[in-house]
């Protein structure tokens, strides 16, 4: 049987090796991944959609693939020099932007190898990510398949205050998932509690992200997301620099640097 360490192995062979997992200036974007499993019809995931943790926009694994048995996560980390690079300031660094919207890029790669791979192991498979059926409500600001809930049920981490996903290796960084029919060796345990990872959500210690939020985002009471939306899509900052390289919108991600969950569990 197919185990969690070969897939493993074979996303960290990709960014260390990809040559579309690097900056215009060849530094790396990702460095070594973590992978977390899920059974599809693990119970957590029904508890998504049927008690408004996201609510019933979120699509089951059977229903973006009928007879699904496992849902692959992963964790890609940011390098330390595209996270040190959005230190200063309140408008993100031009690292940070390439990292965002060439890490994505990459991104979109392994979830497509990683759909062929494991066809070629004589599975069906799907990205939910890259489906027609696909959808993100930017008004509600959730989406038909949540990257974050399904790695928190995949044993990959908690959420934090600031409700980004709290890794063994931080919070900087982007997540991607396939689900198959295939069964796969290797389950992590998940924490009971979805908040374990972030002290302010524990003892109230830290809180170090809502002074880093250069939108008033973050509060004690936890995040606003439409203030996030609005100061990455409205207010538009870094216009002239984002156009300057076609991409599509703003950014900001400084809640997920220089603090203390940036690259690990504090
Ligand atoms: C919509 C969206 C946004 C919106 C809303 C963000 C949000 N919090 O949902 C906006 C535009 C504001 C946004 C901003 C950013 N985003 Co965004 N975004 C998404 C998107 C497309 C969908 C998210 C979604 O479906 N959310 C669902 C709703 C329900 O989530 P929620 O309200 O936060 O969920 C809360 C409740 O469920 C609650 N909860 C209550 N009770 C319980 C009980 C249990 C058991 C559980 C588990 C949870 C729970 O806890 C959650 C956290 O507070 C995903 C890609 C994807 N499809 O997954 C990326 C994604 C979430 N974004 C990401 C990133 C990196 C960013 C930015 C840093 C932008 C940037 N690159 O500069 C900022 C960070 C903002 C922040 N502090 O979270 C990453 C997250 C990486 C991480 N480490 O967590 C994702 C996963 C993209 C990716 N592929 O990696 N984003
Ligand atoms: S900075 Fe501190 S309070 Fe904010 S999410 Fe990270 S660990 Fe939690
Ligand atoms: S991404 Fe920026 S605006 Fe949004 S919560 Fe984090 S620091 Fe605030």
């Amino acid at each position: 049987m197919l185990q969690t360490g070969s897939i493993l192995e074979w996303i960290t062979f990709l960014c260390k090796e990809d040559f579309q997992n690097r900056l215009p200036d060849g530094r790396i974007i990702f460095t070594e991944p973590l992978v977390g499993l899920v059974d599809a019809d693990d119970p957590e995931l029904i508890n998504f959609k049927n008690n408004n943790i996201i609510g019933p926009a979120f699509r089951l694994p059977s229903e973006w693939l009928p007879g699904a048995k496992t849902v692959v996560s992963y964790f890609l980390p940011f390098s330390d020099k595209i996270r040190q690079s959005n230190y200063c300031g309140s408008l993100p660094s031009v690292e940070w932007l390439h990292g965002r919207f060439i890490g994505e890029s990459f991104n979109e790669k392994i979830r497509t190898l990683l759909v062929n791979e494991l066809i070629k192991r004589g599975g069906k498979a799907v990205a939910p990510l890259l489906h027609k059926d696909y959808r993100a409500d930017y008004d509600a600001l959730l989406s038909s398949w949540s990257e974050r809930h399904i790695a928190y049920a995949a044993g990959l981490g908690t959420f934090g205050l600031h409700r980004g996903l709290i890794t063994e290796k931080g919070t900087a960084g982007r997540i991607g998932s396939v689900i198959t029919d295939l069964e796969i060796e290797g389950k992590k345990l998940r924490e009971v509690n979805p908040f374990n990872n972030c002290p302010y959500l524990v003892d109230h210690s830290c809180g170090v992200c809502i002074d880093r939020c250069p939108a008033s985002a973050i509060n004690r009471e936890g995040m606003d997301k439409k203030k996030c939306y609005h100061y990455m899509f409205i207010d538009d900052r870094i216009k002239a620099m984002r156009e300057q390289y076609d991409y599509a919108h703003s950014i900001c991600g400084k809640c997920q640097i220089d603090v203390p969950c940036e690259d690990c569990i504090p």
